[in-house]
Formats: C-alpha cells, sequence, structure tokens
C-alpha cells in the first residue's frame, strides 16, 4: 500500500446553509483563509464553491471563484479544484462555466443524477434565514441533474482545458454509467474516483457499501486504471469513510462541505481541526499526507502554471 495519502479538503460546498455552523466560510476572505490553513494542516487537494457574501447562498458567480482561486494559488501550491457540482438552483450551463474560464487543474464530474434531500436539516431547530428554510425546504422536490449529456458536455469542455475530471460516484449505478461513458469515448482510463456516501438520495455511509463500489470497480475498470477516494457526508459518516480509505489504500476527503463535527459532541471550529484529525488519523495507519506535487502526479494533473487565474 502507498504510504502517502491524499487528503482534500471540502471548504464550504454548497449543501449546508450558515444557520447549521458560524464555521462555514462564506466569504472569499474565509474560504481564502481557511483553505490557507487547511493546505498548512496537510491536505494536497482544495475542493472549492462560492457563496454570496451577504447571505451565505450557494451560488455559480464567476467572479467569487475567481477572487478564491487566484488569492489562494498566490499563497500556497495546493491543487485547487473548483465544483462544476454548484448547488441547487444552477444550470448544468452555470454549473460548468467554471472550466472554460479558469483551465482548472481539476475539477469535479458527478456521474449520475439523483435525489438531493437536504430538507430534514429544517427539522433542528436553528435560526434559518428565509433563502435557507426555501433552499432546504426545495430540496424535497430537487434532482442533481447529471444526464448522460449533462455528463459529457462537462467532460467536454475539461478535455478542451486540459482539466482532469474528478469522477463523483454516489451510488453503484454510477459505476455502470461511467463504463457507458467509457464505451462511447467521453472518459477515458486512467481516471480519479471519489465515492461519496451519505447523501439523501443516494448510497449511505456503510462501509459494505463503500466496498461493494469499490469491488465493483475494480471488476469494471480493472484496479490499475484508476485512483480513488473515499468522502463521508454528516458525522460519524466522514471520519468512518477516513478511516476505511485510510485501511484500505485510498485517498480521503474531509470538510465543512460534507461534515460539521470533529467529534460526536464537538462541533468543528473550522476546515484546519477536520483535516488535523484526518492527518492523526492517517498516522495510526503508517499513512502520510501527500505533497500537492505527489498528489498531482498521483492524479495525473498539468501544473498550476497552466490555469487561468
Ligand atoms: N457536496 C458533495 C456531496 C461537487 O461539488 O461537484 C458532492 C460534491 C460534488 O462536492
Ligand atoms: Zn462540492
Amino acid at each position: 500500500m502507498d504510504d502517502k495519502v491524499i487528503i482534500t479538503c471540502a471548504l464550504t460546498g454548497g449543501m449546508t446553509v450558515p444557520a447549521q455552523s458560524a464555521a462555514i466560510p462564506v466569504t472569499v476572505d474565509q474560504i481564502v483563509e481557511d483553505g490557507l490553513r487547511a493546505a498548512e494542516a496537510g491536505a494536497s487537494v482544495l475542493h472549492i464553491h462560492v457563496r454570496e457574501e451577504a447571505t451565505g447562498r450557494p451560488v455559480a458567480d464567476l467572479e467569487l471563484f475567481d477572487a478564491v482561486l487566484s488569492r489562494l494559488k498566490a499563497q500556497t501550491d495546493a491543487v485547487l479544484q473548483p465544483t462544476t457540482g454548484g448547488g441547487r438552483g444552477m444550470t448544468v450551463i452555470e454549473r460548468g462555466a467554471i472550466v472554460p474560464r479558469f483551465r482548472p487543474e481539476m475539477a469535479t464530474l458527478n456521474a449520475g443524477s439523483f435525489n438531493f434531500g437536504l430538507y430534514p436539516i429544517l427539522q433542528r431547530d436553528l435560526n434559518f434565514q428565509e433563502w435557507e428554510v426555501d433552499y432546504l425546504e426545495g430540496t424535497r422536490d430537487y434532482i442533481f441533474k447529471n444526464t448522460f449529456a449533462d455528463v459529457t458536455y462537462l467532460k467536454g469542455l475539461m478535455d478542451e482545458a486540459g482539466t482532469k475530471p474528478e469522477i463523483e460516484i454516489y451510488d453503484v449505478g454510477h459505476l455502470f454509467n461511467l463504463r457507458q461513458l467509457i464505451k462511447e469515448g467521453v472518459v477515458t482510463p486512467p481516471f480519479n474516483l471519489q465515492f461519496v456516501l451519505g447523501v439523501l438520495g443516494a448510497n449511505m455511509v456503510e462501509p459494505d457499501q463503500l466496498i461493494h463500489m469499490l469491488r465493483t470497480a475494480e471488476r469494471l475498470f480493472g484496479s490499475g486504471n484508476f485512483t480513488w477516494s473515499a468522502a463521508g457526508v454528516g458525522y460519524p459518516g466522514e471520519f468512518q469513510l477516513v478511516a476505511l480509505g485510510l485501511m484500505m489504500g485510498g485517498n480521503v476527503r474531509v470538510g465543512l462541505e460534507d461534515n460539521l463535527r470533529v467529534r460526536r459532541t464537538a462541533a468543528a471550529k473550522s476546515n484546519v481541526e477536520l483535516v488535523e484529525k484526518a492527518v492523526a488519523l492517517a498516522a495510526m495507519f503508517d499513512r502520510t499526507p501527500a505533497t500537492p506535487a505527489e498528489a498531482r502526479a498521483v492524479l495525473g494533473l498539468k501544473g498550476s502554471e497552466d490555469t487561468d487565474f
């Protein structure tokens, strides 16, 4: 097993809302500051979303992406990985615009459509803003749309930009989608998989679910033809998958995008706390955080010079 582990930190996302935690970075300054500290703590990939600064609402605003990406690139060598997943209400055109505009080394590519239910968050006794109630309640009737046409379109943008996709797999069926896209020449091995478990509407965080998805990927694609990472949504799911990923030779993802607790009884004060816990767990499994250069080599990335930010 390769002792190096690529730790991705998903800084803010488009799922959680500010009412859930004051730790969620919202402004450009907060996202940049948290990203720099997360990289310092051992994250070699920073997964980037942006939010309206005044309200914290997830947006696809290219000016905000430019500010975050440019300032991070100026201060860290970590791989900067913007999302094409965006958030509820964004079209695939809006979501994909970050690729030709910034030509990032890496961006997410979601391999299938599914219900994306965030509305149970409203059962918590929190001080929600009006938009947060609408945003969350609206997910009762929301499909995170990634049709074969959408995935093909987004991957085409990435091919033109020299951007490597991180292919997000939420259900085992998404692996069979991927097999079809390989047949069509849309995706060619080697590629990078991120197993994301714990979204209501797709697979949940259970050890045998991850192992089944991994074994299915190995059977469909051959274990030498892909790298993989594990991202658990919620607590303890995030760190259950971190432990499994570390034990099984994979890479791992943590961050306030996916999970707001660092202990069962303690909310995370920042992304750094989550990265630090992943680094500590890695050491227990004889694994050390990959440097950005090592991550680029494993993921097959073009380097940060050839980007447009
Ligand atoms: N929010 C995660 C559940 C993306 O941004 O494209 C999935 C994710 C995908 O991070
Ligand atoms: Zn994301």
